[in-house]
């Protein structure tokens, strides 16, 4: 039941939605991008205007999380995929039956759903476009999860644009696709939403992804457990958290790949606590939930109760990793398939995630949430859109300002140039830190050369030889290799090596990210200078001031309307180096084993001996798979053998592409907020004939839009203030 004050808000917040909507798409005096805008305060009226609460699962693509929503749904509703799969937003709410609602912005043709039910002949399912032009549905005729799935590949997959190409004008007009589905779980107030992967290859489906984050109101974030502090992920993290106001859930999924000693929900070591220790190292407020999934164990343990997998496929299945003691244990079970099913489930720690997801549903005040977030919406349009206004008008009460702002245009030109010189600066000192040199003070041995230091001969020696030598010597390894089992002396050195390597990644990485985060913070400084020189557009003469204040106001904050923020740095080019690097150290080693093999017939030498021998062949298998041979970095492309590439050639790779792809981002932000004054400025000098001619006309209708942006601003704020007492 909504109290009468709620109701009021309610009310409020719709109509000014649609005010400000109006006012983005028509009003004259709008200044920024008109598409987009209104597309984004429409939306967010539907959220005010239908009430739910919106659940978002967001993460890098692959990560799993249309397998864990699928969990979360009881069946394998969502289609999933090794390769990039989920190509757009897919909405689910609770209905009577299993149907899939396309709503699109243009009618489909006959054409278009003709080619629609040839695509779904073969499934259970019917087409319907009879009511509304702009509405299909297709109804699923049983309840089976498959038929769903199947008939969404052709509409929400990256594949679809390959094998479903006659297709493709349909998938363009749809707007949003809906699954209603009758499960439990899912209440008539709530709604989740599957996404496309960010950092994902298409810059189309990283951009849906990032533009649903603000109309959102829990964020069940996923991250891969073996590649916590990839900094993907980081920038990702602190893009959701910086949208302030909304409750986090991290997800470390795919757990099923850790040890199980690995595995600490209270984040005080391990994945969980690299996690806490990146958000405090980037100032990234850490009170959100932890949790560990395996998605996959958990949809497998639902699929085996429902016999939609059976106890061989289960089995035959390499992701699920059993144990040789589960399989000795199934061995003897009088109910095999229920068994491995609570085995799959209890590991999967999914009850878990779940019970505390409902739990924190039930207790959220889920109207109120959306309430302040559409407040919170409303107050950063408002106070930017009045930004321009409060410009516009300071000019058409003193016309005179024009011929101040023409001529303060050069001083303005000179003030960006002076921020893009100390940004250069900057730069350069960041520059230094990457590729190493020196200048005045500044020194910086780059990161190539601390790599090199970090993996010369002597270290691998101390740090992995002698201790492989002293794990030799110890009773019974040789006894083990000299009758030919190579295993546990590969395994022992993957260990030492992956310690050592482990601890290399760990500095370089501390490196680079000290030297991104000063970079970031003192190009962050110019950035708020830059916007500063915006709010001052119409006081000329504040462009003379030669100190600015840092300090960022409300309006500085929300400057920017299309939500960018300084806060994704780095781009799609830097893939995650653990994988590349596991791989390497897997290849390396297997050669190792092959040269070993060559000794077995050596039985005569004694122990001494054979690790006499053994200590330079070790040193130099160990050094080629950390080091290479120095043509590996010399440009030797021709060299027919396809060696696996050195652990050093990995992480030079690495941390170069990574240091390329943060300067660009950081010279891209700070063009675009160059690009906004400029544009800003130049649209004021633009309506000077206008202003001077009808000046008093155009005080009397700015006047009002002023005063009415001012009082929605002011009226969200005390909502904010009023939901922040009665949360506190
Ligand atoms: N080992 C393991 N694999 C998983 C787990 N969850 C998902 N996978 C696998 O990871 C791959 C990607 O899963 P999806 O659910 O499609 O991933 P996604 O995050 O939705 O990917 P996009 O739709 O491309 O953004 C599939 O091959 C899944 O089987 C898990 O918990 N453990
Ligand atoms: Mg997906």
């Amino acid at each position: 039941m909504m109290t009468n004050s709620q109701e009021q808000n309610r009310v409020w917040l719709l109509d000014t939605l649609e005010y400000l909507e109006n006012f983005a798409q028509r009003d004259e005096d709008y200044p920024g991008e008109r598409g987009y805008e209104s597309k984004a305060i429409a939306y967010q009226h539907a959220v005010v205007r239908d009430g739910r609460y919106r659940v978002v699962f967001l993460g890098a693509f692959n990560v799993g999380k249309s397998t864990a929503l699928n969990a979360f749904l009881g069946g394998a509703y969502l289609p999933m995929d090794i390769e990039e799969c989920t190509s757009r937003l897919t909405f689910i709410e609770r209905g009577d039956s299993l149907k899939i609602l396309l709503s699109l912005d243009t009618a489909a043709s006959r054409h278009e759903i003709e080619a629609l039910e040839r695509a779904l002949a073969s499934l259970p399912v019917t087409v319907e476009s009879n009511d509304n032009p702009l509405e299909i549905s297709i109804l699923c005729q049983d309840e089976n999860p498959d038929s769903m799935r199947r008939s969404l590949e052709p509409l929400i997959t990256v594949l679809a644009d390959e094998a479903y190409p006659h297709l493709a004008s349909l998938r363009e007009k749809t707007e949003s696709l809906t699954l209603c589905l009758p499960e439990e779980a899912l209440k008539d107030d709530l709604v989740f939403i599957d996404t496309p992967g960010v950092h994902s290859i298409s810059e189309t489906r990283q951009k849906i992804t990032y533009d649903i984050i603000e109309h959102c109101h829990l964020v069940i974030a996923f991250i891969d457990s073996a590649f916590v502090g990839n900094i993907h992920d980081l920038n990702f993290i602190k893009r959701i958290i910086t949208c302030r106001d909304r409750r986090v859930f991290f997800v470390l999924n795919k757990a099923d790949k850790l040890d199980n000693d690995e595995i600490d929900p209270r984040a005080t070591f391990g994945p969980a606590g690299q996690l806490v220790e990146t958000f405090r190292r980037n100032d990234i407020p850490d009170h959100s939930d932890i949790f560990f999934l395996s998605g996959y164990r958990a949809l497998s343990a639902l699929e085996l109760d429902q016999k939609r997998l059976s106890l061989e496929e289960a089995l035959d299945d390499n992701k699920l990793m059993l144990p040789t003691a589960v399989w000795e244990r199934l061995d003897q079970s009088e109910n095999p398939e229920e068994d491995l099913s609570a085995f799959l489930m209890g590991q999967s720690r999914f009850p878990l995630l779940k019970e505390r997801l409902m739990d924190y549903l039930v207790n959220e005040n889920k109207s109120n949430a959306v309430f302040t977030r559409a407040a919170r919406f409303i107050h950063e349009r408002a106070s930017d859109y009045l930004i321009s206004i409060t410009n516009l008008l300071a000019l058409a009460r003193n016309p005179e300002k024009f011929n101040e702002l023409k001529e303060n245009r050069d001083l303005l030109n000179i003030q960006m140039d002076t921020i893009r010189s100390e940004v250069d600066t900057i730069l350069e000192r960041y520059a230094i830190q990457f590729h190493g040199g020196q200048q005045d003070e500044v020194f910086g041995p780059g990161y190539a050369s601390h790599l090199r230091s970090q993996l010369s001969e002597g270290l691998i020696d101390s740090e992995i030889i002698q201790p492989m030598l002293d794990w030799l010597r110890k009773k019974g390894q040789l006894k083990m290799i000299r009758q030919g089992n190579f295993l546990p002396l590969a395994a022992q050195l993957e260990h030492e090596i992956d310690i050592y390597v482990t601890g290399v990644v760990k500095k370089l990485r501390s490196v680079i990210e000290n030297n991104e985060k000063r970079t970031s913070e003192e190009v962050s400084r110019q950035i708020s200078r830059a916007r500063e020189l915006r709010a001052a557009l119409s006081e000329p003469e504040r462009l003379v001031k030669a100190a600015w204040d840092a300090a960022q106001s409300e309006e500085q904050k929300t400057f920017g309307a299309d939500g960018s923020e300084l806060t994704g740095f780095s781009g799609g080019s830097v893939a995650s180096i653990m994988p590349a690097l596991g791989n390497a150290i897997g290849v390396g080693l297997g050669g190792f084993v092959g040269t070993l093999r060559g000794w077995i017939a050596r039985f005569a030498w004694s122990e001494e001996r054979w690790i006499k021998k053994m200590t330079p062949v070790l040193q130099q298998q160990t050094r080629q798979l950390l080091i290479g041979e120095e043509a590996d970095e010399k440009e030797n492309a021709e060299s027919e053998e396809t060696t696996s590439p050195s652990v050093q050639t990995l992480l030079l790779d690495y941390s170069n592409r990574r240091g390329i792809a943060f300067e660009e981002a950081i010279r891209q932000e700070l063009e675009h907020v160059m690009e906004t004054v400029q544009r800003e400025c130049d649209a004021l000098l633009s309506r000077e004939m206008e202003i001077r001619r009808k000046q008093e006309s155009v005080i009397e209708r700015l006047k009002p839009k002023e005063s009415k942006l001012q009082g929605i601003k002011e009226r969200a704020e005390s909502m904010l203030d009023e939901d922040l007492v009665a949360g506190s």
